[in-house]
């Protein structure tokens, strides 16, 4: 099995995610989380355990600075925008192994739109990136997200599972998954993952004790930490929070 201690502290993570700019668009930033600096002084002053960013953030901001002894950096390499609305998203690959490693990358990642129509294409790619990242023994995380035609009329509880089973199945190291909603389907999903340790994404930004409820819950169900983004860097004190996080994490 890959070493994850690059990225993790005592087993367990938290990541600051911030690939939003992407998926999202600026909708999400303000005049000062839009600018990715301010983002890396919060996962430095945090103690997360690494930074997710895209490979145009990471090589403007993060390879060859300062930062990257101060923080391990977790590169997506696919993504796409919200604005085309397809029941069936595919998020397509847009940066390689081999050029996430000129980026001083400590793990890669991938997100796979579990019950699209574009399955097969994002598993082909999934395999690709497994299969050259392990062969260098860097970890590769799987964002299992339950989206698409597929997964109409079938319960949360099933597809968390099966959407963690899947990453399991695919050769991923963790996978990121969204919040279901409760413990019991949190905790199958952990189980169902198997030896693949899960962290819980975030979400939009929420009342703070409501998400840190999630956190708790999460932790309760056995995932490994958190892959947090809006709600820490949209938060009036993100370092307020990340400290409630990371006791949470790490009682
Ligand atoms: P958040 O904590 O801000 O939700 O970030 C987690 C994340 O997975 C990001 O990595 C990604 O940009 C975003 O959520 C995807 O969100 P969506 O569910 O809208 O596709």
């Amino acid at each position: 099995m890959v070493d994850l201690s690059k990225i993790t502290r005592d087993g367990k993570a938290m990541f600051l995610a911030y690939d939003q700019g992407m998926e999202h668009g600026p909708k999400d930033f303000d005049g000062e989380n839009v600018d990715p600096n301010n983002i890396l002084d919060i996962a430095v002053g945090g103690n997360f355990t690494a930074i997710i960013f895209q490979k145009g953030t990471a090589e403007k901001y993060y390879s060859n600075t300062k930062f990257v002894q101060k923080i391990p950096l977790i590169l997506k390499l696919n993504g796409k925008t919200n604005l085309v609305d397809d029941p069936d998203p595919y998020s397509p690959l847009i940066c390689s192994v081999e050029e996430a490693l000129s980026l001083d990358v400590s793990a890669v990642g991938y997100t796979i739109y579990v019950g699209s129509k574009h399955e097969p294409e994002m598993f082909k790619e999934f395999s690709k990136i497994e299969k050259d990242a392990h062969e260098r023994n860097i970890p590769v995380i799987g964002w299992m997200y339950v989206r698409g035609s597929g997964t109409e009329g079938k319960s949360i509880f099933e597809l968390s599972a099966y959407a963690a089973r899947l990453g399991l199945e695919m050769g991923a190291d963790i996978i990121k998954i969204k919040y279901p909603g409760d413990l019991k389907s949190l905790s199958w999903a952990v189980e169902s993952a198997g030896k693949t340790k899960v962290v819980v994404s975030g979400g939009a930004k929420e009342e703070e004790g409501g998400f840190l409820e999630m956190v708790r819950t999460s932790m309760q169900a056995g995932a490994i930490g958190m892959a947090v983004g809006r709600n820490i860097w949209q938060s009036d004190n993100p370092l307020e929070v990340a400290e409630k996080v990371r006791k949470i994490i790490w009682p």
